[in-house]
């Protein structure tokens, strides 16, 4: 190890999780280690026995756990209003196409959402984001997509971007202008598509509001046509491309993502198994979702076999949205994701850091306790990582460090 400075932040006592896939231990476990911060990243990883006797910045953690922050890597965390009364409308057996007719569904978080102000936006997401921070979130994906015009999906993006202005927690925002085509295009969804390629995406793409291009190719979405169409115009301008795929139908989504090199395919139940080469070929991510697949009492399991035999990285998120996953909580998707989905508890952590930090393009900085890596990481009042997989909702969060610093 280098000589320390008097700036460097010794973490010492501590039992690391490192979800280093070079560590041979489940978990990439390092007992009696110290975590070594110089500024925003990890110096040095160093067993206790090796540490330098007299520094002045060192914080015992009294043999507490340690992880990488957790990371998000698919949310909708910006809209308006609530659909609480709708799903109690449904549960009461009132059919979707009554509830869709009365303007409800995803077009009435489109109204909710134009019709808000951007302070208003702005306090709710602020609090659902607060309860994933409490979790243990450093990094969050956040989605527009519930504008549907310039306008709104400006004002979507400009207010993740105050939402990372005013946290410690590092935000990517994804553009989702093509999450679903507006009422005002019903009878021309192409037009939609023209507008969201030649006008929406160039625009805001020059105003810096977006990291990545998503889009909702389904049957009651955008086709595989039209998806193509947009990742070309992604592409073109080096934007990297990601696309909820295979949610309710397997429409050759995810192969298409991963032809276009893109960053993940998420949901995926409905992928087949040239869909899972097409990903394993091109090193995109799988992000599997349980909290939509268990609030719309899905049967079809995404492929987590196919994929764990080839290799493909799972990621698991929240999906955080009024519609289908109205759940700010990362350790009850990961819950989710073992029981429904079959993960081990250990593929789970890797899906909600190493993984993820891959589906948002960080994967040689996020996700991992490593020399080089950004110092995002969390002290548990914890023994052991399955803890927190088990027994959603007890939530032993001790500390976090956000980039070296503590918050
Ligand atoms: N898939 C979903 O399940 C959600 N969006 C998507 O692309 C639905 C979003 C909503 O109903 O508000
Ligand atoms: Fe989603």
């Amino acid at each position: 190890m280098q000589q320390l400075q008097p700036d460097d932040v010794v973490w010492r006592n501590a039992r690391l999780a490192t979800m280093d896939p070079d560590q041979t231990a489940p978990y990439g476990i390092m007992e009696e280690c110290a975590l070594v911060v110089r500024g925003q990243h990890i110096l040095a990883v160093v067993p206790e026995a090796k540490l330098p006797t007299a520094h002045r910045g060192v914080v015992d953690l009294e043999g507490r756990l340690v992880t990488p922050g957790l990371i998000d890597c698919h949310t909708h965390l910006v809209f308006g209003g609530d659909r609480a009364s709708e799903w109690e409308q449904r549960l009461n057996g009132v059919s979707y196409k009554t509830i869709s007719e009365r303007g409800g569904g995803i077009n009435a978080t489109v109204t909710a959402t134009r019709s808000s102000t951007p302070e208003a936006l702005l306090a709710l997401a602020q609090q659902r984001l607060q309860r994933l921070m409490n979790e243990g979130v450093t990094t969050i994906e956040i989605k527009s997509g519930y504008g549907l015009n310039a306008e709104a999906e400006t004002k979507m993006l400009q207010v993740a971007q105050r939402l990372a202005r005013n946290n410690p927690v590092e935000v990517s925002p994804t553009l989702l202008a093509a999450h679903a085509v507006p009422g005002e295009y019903r009878h021309d969804p192409d037009a939609y598509l023209t507008l969201v390629c030649e006008e929406i995406l160039p625009a805001l793409w020059q105003e810096g509001l977006f990291e990545a291009v998503d889009v909702f190719c389904e049957n009651v979405g955008f086709t595989p046509a039209q998806t193509k169409r947009l990742f070309q115009v992604a592409t073109a301008r080096g934007i990297p491309v990601k696309g909820h795929v295979e949610q309710l139908s397997n429409l050759g989504g995810a192969a298409l993502v991963s032809r276009f090199n893109g960053l993940s395919a998420d949901h995926i139940e409905y992928l087949d198994d040239a869909g899972v080469h097409a990903m394993a070929q091109h090193g995109t991510v799988a992000v599997l979702l349980p909290g939509a697949f268990y609030f719309l009492q899905e049967r079809q399991r995404p492929p987590v076999e196919a994929l764990r035999q080839r290799g493909v990285p799972m990621a698991v998120a929240t999906d955080y949205n009024p519609g289908t996953s109205p759940f700010a909580s990362l350790h009850l998707a990961m819950n989710m994701a073992c029981v429904q989905f079959g993960l081990t508890p250990e593929e789970a952590w890797a899906g909600v850091t190493r993984h993820a930090a891959r589906a948002l393009g960080r994967g040689a900085t996020h996700g991992q306790l490593k020399a080089g890596y950004v110092a995002d990481f969390i002290v548990w009042d914890a023994q052991h990582p399955v803890e927190m997989v088990y027994e959603p909702g007890r939530n032993p969060l001790h500390q976090r460090i956000f980039r070296g610093t503590k918050a």
